[in-house]
């Protein structure tokens, strides 16, 4: 299922505030490039947010693999996303039962409710997990894991039908998925993990699609991309190309 409404059109069928503001900035920048910065210390998190800030929608983090994380840190990132207009997308995970996803959300060292856009979500515990995260939906928008883009990933078609059904019952507060296509309806947006230009996979089970197929084929929205960029010598450089292949390829679905 491919989906060649446009972004402009599907704007206004995103029932989540964070998620339609998501949209705004993607027509604004012409992005709809995600970067995982999964680097391990602040000063480094913070030079690429700098770096790839312009050419991005959302900046997608592991606050856990910060080696030296402080409130500062989210203090900087807020500043640096209002800057370059990005959405912190804290890549969580979540996975427990709705009390202690609660305590997880605003708890810690991290405090993750206090300046993340947007976190995601496992659906193996039940609805419970969701729960949690809508009650802080009016700042917060919540993605779903319904597939993932690693060697034998245990998430068969009945598992990727739940998420869909899940998400229908908490639109307020769920407004897309993390998964390697367009799975459902145009008012869900769709995120993929595992794009890269060059790579096919890593040596721990990540496998690798290019932009063109996630997005033109596989119907995709937005395409995560980490080392792809991270990697590479010239950060600024690789994220205008990822930027300008990941549009053409929204354009591509579009005119199909
Ligand atoms: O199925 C998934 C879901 C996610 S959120 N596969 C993934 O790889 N991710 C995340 O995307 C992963 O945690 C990492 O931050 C990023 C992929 O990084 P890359 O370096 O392999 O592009």
């Amino acid at each position: 299922k491919v989906h060649q409404l446009s972004f402009e059109q599907r704007l206004p069928l995103i029932r989540n505030k964070v998620g339609r503001r998501l949209l705004e900035i993607v027509l604004k920048k012409q992005s709809n490039l995600i970067v995982a910065a999964d680097v391990t210390t602040s000063q480094e998190l913070l030079s690429i947010a700098d770096e790839v800030g312009p050419q991005i929608c959302v900046l997608k983090t592991h606050a856990d693999i910060i080696q030296d994380w402080t409130d500062s840190v989210s203090e900087q990132l807020v500043h640096l996303a209002k800057l370059h207009h990005f959405l912190i997308f804290e890549d969580r995970k979540f996975a427990d039962i709705g009390n202690t996803v609660e305590l997880q959300l605003t708890g810690g060292i991290f405090h993750i409710a206090h300046w993340a856009d947007i976190v995601n979500a496992h659906i193996i515990a039940g609805p419970g997990t969701i729960e949690a995260l809508s009650r802080s939906a009016e700042h917060c928008g919540v993605l779903l894991l319904a597939q993932m883009s690693s060697k034998g990933s245990l998430t068969v078609p009945e598992y990727t039908q739940k998420a869909l059904e899940m998400a229908k019952q908490y639109e307020d507060a769920v407004f897309g998925f993390i998964s390697l296509g367009c799975i459902g309806e145009p008012n869900f947006l769709y995120f993929t993990p595992g794009v890269h230009l060059q790579e096919r996979g890593d040596s721990l089970g990540q496998q690798y699609t290019d932009p063109e197929t996630v997005i033109a084929v596989q119907g995709s929205d937005m395409a995560i991309v980490g080392r792809g960029i991270i990697q590479s010598s010239d950060r600024r450089k690789a994220a205008s190309t990822y930027r300008k292949a990941c549009w053409d390829a929204y354009l591509q679905r579009l005119g199909d």
